[in-house]
């Protein structure tokens, strides 16, 4: 098992659509492995492949409270099947977009088909923080980020704030 470096906001790799996992095999499931120890590690409660840079339709979640046992989960090739009228708001973080929070109005349920890390067919209704959760990663699938579905004037703010901490990084550009 491995700890992948995160992608970070404004990173175009972000924006890619990922593409529908071919094969449950060895490798996907390493692949699944590392990034629930890069989430465990940031700590976050859920992670797309597209966030360590693989463009594949993988996401892993793990809604455990702190003290309670791991409750690891791997959805691969997920799709919303329904999504309720009905509403609900979160205040949502990004571990591509650090230290940022909104709140986000979604679907309050949705119904997700997927496969399981043994390739099987499941189907989930999920409330919640599962729904929310769900559809941010989903989202990223589709390289859709949290702050598409805030006001422009926040959006704009947070991308420039990390369009310059990212050219502040870049070696060469030192002051003093
Ligand atoms: O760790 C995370 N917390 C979170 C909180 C509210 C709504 C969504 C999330 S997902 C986020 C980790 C992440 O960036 N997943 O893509
Ligand atoms: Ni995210």
């Amino acid at each position: 098992m491995s700890i992948k470096p995160l992608i970070i906001l404004p990173d175009p790799v972000l924006r890619q659509v990922s593409k529908p996992v071919e094969r449950v095999d060895a490798d996907l499931r390493k692949l699944a492995d590392d990034m629930l120890e890069t989430m465990y590690d940031a700590p976050g409660i859920g992670l797309a492949a597209i966030q360590v840079g693989e463009p594949r339709r993988l996401l892993v979640i793990d809604l455990a409270k702190e003290g309670e046992p791991p409750a690891p989960h791997v959805f691969i090739n997920p799709e919303v099947l329904e999504s309720s009228d009905q509403r609900s708001v979160y205040e949502e973080g990004c571990l591509s977009i650090p230290d940022y929070y909104a709140e986000v109005e979604r679907p309050a349920s949705v119904r997700v088909k997927y496969l399981d890390r043994d390739g099987k067919l499941q189907e989930i209704k999920a409330e919640g923080l599962m729904a929310t959760c769900l559809q941010h990663e989903i989202d990223h699938l589709n390289g859709v980020l949290f702050i598409d579905h805030i006001s422009k004037l926040k959006r704009d703010m947070v991308v420039r704030k990390f369009r310059k901490l990212a050219k502040d990084k870049v070696p060469g550009k030192m002051v003093g």
